[in-house]
């Protein structure tokens, strides 16, 4: 199978929709997958006309995490390197999500487990499907979270549930995720690829520049003090101010008008 059917990219409206496609293996992630994903994230970056991600995953499960029949990453028989794994796909795949210059919807379609369930949380914004599902399902394995959750869990939800769900792997709901702050939102599943493809659009068509500033902002506010923050805001908003869609936005307001985003 060619790099590009597994990871499907299709652009629409300043929307580019990254789709995993390996329906069949409830899109766990293999070397080829992980390739395709870096080329079409790569894709997005270089495009100023692309202005949001949106993230999901073909079938009935959104990912389930490393796929454990993968002899190119779990070993073939041999003790794996993982630490090789993490650093070469895992890593440098969160680390693009978190520092991309536009928003990242993910719309969890079904099952997210392990590195697929931290996967979703590197996104800015994750709405999941009613029916969906989070699992950290490392503890079952031997393994411990990794592709973020680590970081990620406890700041989201608390240590005291970070442990549960780490130590535990039980399934989370998707309607408990949200209840406990680690989603945006559970939808009903018939809804959830309208509303994320809208919520997308909406964010395509904002002021991008400032929507990558307020990514930088609130990522970067969960491991500073307030007087980091507020030097950083104060740098931000100087750069913020500077935009041709500020501009256009407090134009549009003063002639009492829907402001026209450029996401320059
Ligand atoms: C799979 C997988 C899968 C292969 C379903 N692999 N085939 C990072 C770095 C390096 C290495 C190690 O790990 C990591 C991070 C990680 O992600 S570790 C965690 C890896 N993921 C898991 O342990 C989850 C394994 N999957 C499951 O527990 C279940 O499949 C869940 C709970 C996700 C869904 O259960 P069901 O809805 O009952 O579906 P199923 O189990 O029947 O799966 C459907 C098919 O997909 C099945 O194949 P088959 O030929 O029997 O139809 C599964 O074998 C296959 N599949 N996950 N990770």
């Amino acid at each position: 199978m060619s790099h590009e059917k597994l990871v499907l990219l299709e652009t629409h409206s300043g929307v580019a929709t990254i789709t995993l496609n390996r329906p069949e293996r409830l899109n766990s992630l293999t070397v080829p997958m992980h390739e395709a994903l870096r080329d079409a994230l790569d894709r997005v970056a270089a495009d100023p006309e692309l202005r949001c991600v949106l993230l999901t995953g073909a079938g009935r499960g959104f990912c389930a995490g490393q796929d454990l029949s993968d002899p190119a990453t779990m070993g073939n028989g041999e003790a794996p390197d993982l630490g090789h794994t993490l650093e070469t796909y895992y890593n440098p795949l969160v680390r693009r999500l978190r520092s991309l210059e536009k928003p990242v919807v993910c719309a969890v379609n079904g099952v997210a487990a392990g590195a697929g369930a931290n996967l979703a949380l590197a996104c800015d914004l994750v709405l999941a499907a009613r029916s969906a599902s989070f699992i950290q399902a490392f503890c079952k394995i031997g393994l411990a979270p990794d592709c973020g959750g680590s970081y990620f869990l406890p700041r989201l939800v608390g240590s005291a549930r970070a442990m549960g769900l780490a130590m535990l792997g039980e399934k989370l709901s998707a309607e408990q995720a949200a209840d406990w702050g680690l989603i945006w939102r559970c939808i009903d599943d018939e809804q959830l690829l309208p509303e994320a493809k809208a919520l997308a659009a909406n964010l395509a068509s904002g002021p991008t520049r400032g929507l990558a500033l307020i990514k930088q902002e609130i990522h970067a506010s969960i491991d500073n003090d307030l007087e980091t923050q507020l030097n950083l805001e104060r740098d931000l908003q100087r750069q913020a101010g500077q935009t041709e869609d500020h501009r256009e936005g407090v134009n549009a307001f003063l002639e009492k008008r829907k402001p026209c985003y450029r996401g320059r």
